[in-house]
């Protein structure tokens, strides 16, 4: 397989996971890496033993040798970042959201196809050995011919406190929603993935549990505990959603719901998914990625443990090691980054392989959209 060389744009904590991941695959050579300031980029370098590194994004983009482009950089840069990334002629891997409003999002996959670069957002939970062989048993008709609910949530605890801060929370930095736009397009992605089927229209309530938060004076590790610290506030009024429930209908009649919260103590990263079909049910937790639980009417339900012996065709490409090896979340992130650059390398149509692109951004945008004004408008919204 022939080098990419590749450019890291943003290393807080996702871009590091983009940088093992690539390193994993081998055939990838993180050739720079760019940060908010020159100081930083050279830490960041040192760091992560990268021999070239820049002080603004634009002077990555105008190096000739780098190919792919990985932006991981807070919401708010990824539309202007992404759009001079295209421009350069460079194949872009963004972070989600692809950019914070869906006229942005169209603009990007109109230029990224008329400049003809690969493209992909990283929605990572996709890319599981268990989520694919859903996948694909739901395509071969296992469950039975029809879908008829898909149901879940997407919940977390590190905004739970009104001393927990980040941009995230910012609608200047994060965008118009926070926990739909942060988390809830992840299960989303994720359910449309599995069932191939789109979601078409929505019904959303949305609440800021905590209204006002305390915004540390001085930049702290947000997911780090703080009770060692003598940190100075000041108060925010915040005005994105730490709560949603979504009600939704699919594209071939299916219905759902899904719950998303940042405020619920004992929730790490807990996404649960669970499709209900004409003879099964499959359901699926990110946080026992290994296990597929299957569930009959008529007789006891049966537990699927990761094992590459047990795992169908398709699936096997997602898993590396032996059953009883656990594989989770970043592998996720290392089996995206695989699907999108064995694509890149052979040339190959992104409709056949598992990574979401530009286009899956885009919709992800729109739904987003539809939640916000379904809950202001207290109505059914067709995306
Ligand atoms: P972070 O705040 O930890 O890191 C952002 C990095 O970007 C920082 O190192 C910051 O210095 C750098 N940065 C800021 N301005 C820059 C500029 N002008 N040029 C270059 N670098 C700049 O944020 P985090 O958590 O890593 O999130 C970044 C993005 O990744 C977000 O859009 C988030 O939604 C997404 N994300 C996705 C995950 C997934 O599972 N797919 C997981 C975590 C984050
Ligand atoms: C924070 O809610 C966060 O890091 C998201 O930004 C990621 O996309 C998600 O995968 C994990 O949680």
């Amino acid at each position: 397989m022939r080098e990419v060389k590749v450019g890291i744009i943003g290393t807080g904590f996702i871009g590091p996971v983009h940088i093992e991941a690539l390193r994993r695959l081998g055939f990838v050579k993180i050739e720079a890496l760019a940060e908010a300031n020159e100081e930083l980029a050279k830490e960041k370098a040192a760091e992560f033993n990268i021999s070239k590194y820049y002080g603004d994004y634009r002077e990555l983009l105008a190096d000739e040798e780098i190919e792919v482009i990985h932006n991981c950089t807070p919401n708010f840069l990824h539309y202007q970042i992404n759009k001079e990334a295209i421009k350069a002629g460079k194949h872009v891997v963004s972070e989600k959201p692809l950019s914070m409003t869906s006229v942005e999002s169209q603009e990007l996959l109109e230029l990224a196809r008329e400049n003809n670069v690969y493209h992909a957002v990283n929605f990572n939970y996709r890319q599981y050995p268990v989520v694919q062989e859903i996948r694909n048993r739901i395509k071969q008709k296992d469950m039975g011919d029809d879908i008829y609910l898909i149901r879940g949530y997407y919940i977390q605890d590190w905004l739970l406190y009104d001393t927990d801060y980040n941009w995230r929370v910012e609608k200047k930095k994060g965008g118009s929603s926070r926990a739909v736009a942060d988390i809830g397009s992840h299960w989303c992605d994720l359910a449309q993935h599995l069932s191939g089927q789109k979601i078409v229209e929505v019904y959303a309530h949305l609440k800021t549990v905590l209204p006002v938060r305390k915004k540390p004076r001085r930049d702290i590790e947000t997911f780090k505990n703080k009770e060692e610290e003598n940190i100075d506030y000041e108060e925010i009024k915040v005005d994105t959603e730490d709560y949603a429930t979504v009600l939704l209908k699919f594209a071939n009649g299916a219905v759902g719901s899904f719950t998303v919260s940042q405020v619920s103590a004992g929730h790490k990263n807990d996404l649960f998914i669970e499709i209900n079909g004409t003879k099964k049910s499959y359901s699926w937790s990110q946080e026992k990625a290994n296990e597929l639980v299957i569930g009959y009417r008529d007789k006891p339900n049966e537990v699927l443990v990761k094992d590459p012996a047990l795992l169908c065709r398709d699936a096997l490409d997602y898993a590396y090691y032996p059953g009883g090896h656990v594989e989770g979340w970043s592998e996720g992130v290392k089996n995206m980054l695989n699907s999108f650059y064995r694509c890149l390398l052979e040339k190959g149509d992104p409709e056949n392989y598992s990574f979401a692109t530009f286009a899956d951004g885009h919709y992800e945008n729109r739904l987003v959209e539809a939640i916000l004004e379904s809950t202001e408008k207290d109505r059914w919204v067709k995306v």
